[in-house]
């Protein structure tokens, strides 16, 4: 394992560019120059092949389940290409480099056939089902909120009922009087009932829309995070999942609309960057076996800062799995 040390362009481990399809060590930075060569995720390689591989990145470009404003099916192509911006230096707030110690990939995006709708779920699921069975953990990104419940059903059927840790603005866990609709605002609500999230130890980070119901999930509302700060936050989330399994959901309207306007059903009163970075950093010890950053709409973003924002905060999870398989 080769270990980074380098920052210049064109400098690290790998080749000086397009290390997307060029590097062969999986571990380390491999820097090149921002603006040029293939795109991957963090400038990992592109490949499905994961034997040794500790964590597969993976896009799904779905956004037909939307109540509002579509366009997350361009979100997996623009995280990679904002990416591109922060794969030559570590995690600032973490003291080292995940990618010196899990062997990480990008592992493409999910096929499913947009004229057969409903099979997209099955082909969600079985997607994330081979990541799962070659041994790696899998870090989605999206796409709308609806495609965290087939990839949290994949990692039922290996952990069991998962905790569900989630910064979202919504809790997702409506319900409709029929109680079968199903979109990216209710899916959560099915996957209770279906026992694959298990709520009495879950939890919802960020939340400020109305929900009378949250069907026993405890939420950590956006309010509460804004008096007595992201490091508390985390406290009662780690103190909520225990050591169960978790699978962390990171809904980019988690943030506030001022730090990431590009996305669905944006919602004012949100987390600031600092308040989730600095979140997800105390959560550092829980049993993290699965995650996504969903919600990415880049026809509503500016500048590229939301699809950064979910770059970033998707190099974090990497952080915290790798900080998790440490002590494992
Ligand atoms: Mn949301």
């Amino acid at each position: 394992m080769a270990k980074t040390q380098d920052y210049g362009v064109g400098r690290g481990n790998g080749e000086p560019i397009d290390n997307a399809f060029r590097r062969t060590d999986p571990f380390g930075l491999h820097q090149e120059p921002t603006y040029a060569g293939a795109t991957s995720f963090l400038r990992c390689k592109y490949t499905r092949d994961l034997t040794g591989v500790d964590v597969a990145v993976t896009g799904v470009p779905l956004d037909t389940a939307t109540t509002n404003r579509p366009g997350t099916r361009f979100g997996p192509r623009a995280i990679r290409q904002e990416s591109t911006h922060i794969a030559w230096n570590r995690p600032y707030n973490w003291d080292f480099q995940p990618l010196d110690e899990i062997a990480v990939v990008d592992y493409g995006d999910c096929y499913f056939d947009h004229g057969h709708l409903e099979n997209a779920p099955a082909a969600i699921e079985a997607h994330i089902t081979e990541i799962l069975d070659a041994g790696a953990a899998a870090l989605t990104l999206g796409g709308d909120h609806f495609l965290t419940y087939p990839v949290i059903q994949a990692h039922a059927k290996k952990h069991g009922p998962v905790a569900l840790v989630q910064f979202d603005a919504h809790t997702d866990t409506w319900q409709d009087p029929d109680k079968t609709r199903i979109d990216h605002g209710t899916m959560f609500y099915h996957a209770v009932q279906e026992g694959v999230i298990d709520p009495a130890v879950s939890a919802q980070v960020g939340i400020r829309t109305v929900n009378d119901d949250t069907l026993g999930i405890t939420v950590v509302n956006a309010n509460w995070v804004h008096e007595h700060g992201p490091k508390a936050a985390a406290d009662r989330v780690r103190e909520v999942v225990g050591d169960r399994p978790v699978y962390l959901t990171f809904d980019i309207d988690g943030l506030d609309p001022a730090y990431a306007p590009g996305t669905g059903t944006p919602v004012i009163g949100g987390l600031t960057p600092y308040q989730a970075m600095t979140a997800l950093r105390n959560l550092a010890g829980i049993n993290l076996v699965g995650m996504d950053v969903v919600e990415v709409s880049p026809p509503y973003d500016q500048a590229g800062v939301t699809a950064l924002a979910g770059a970033t905060l998707a190099y974090e999870l990497l952080a915290l799995y790798a900080y998790g398989r440490r002590k494992a």
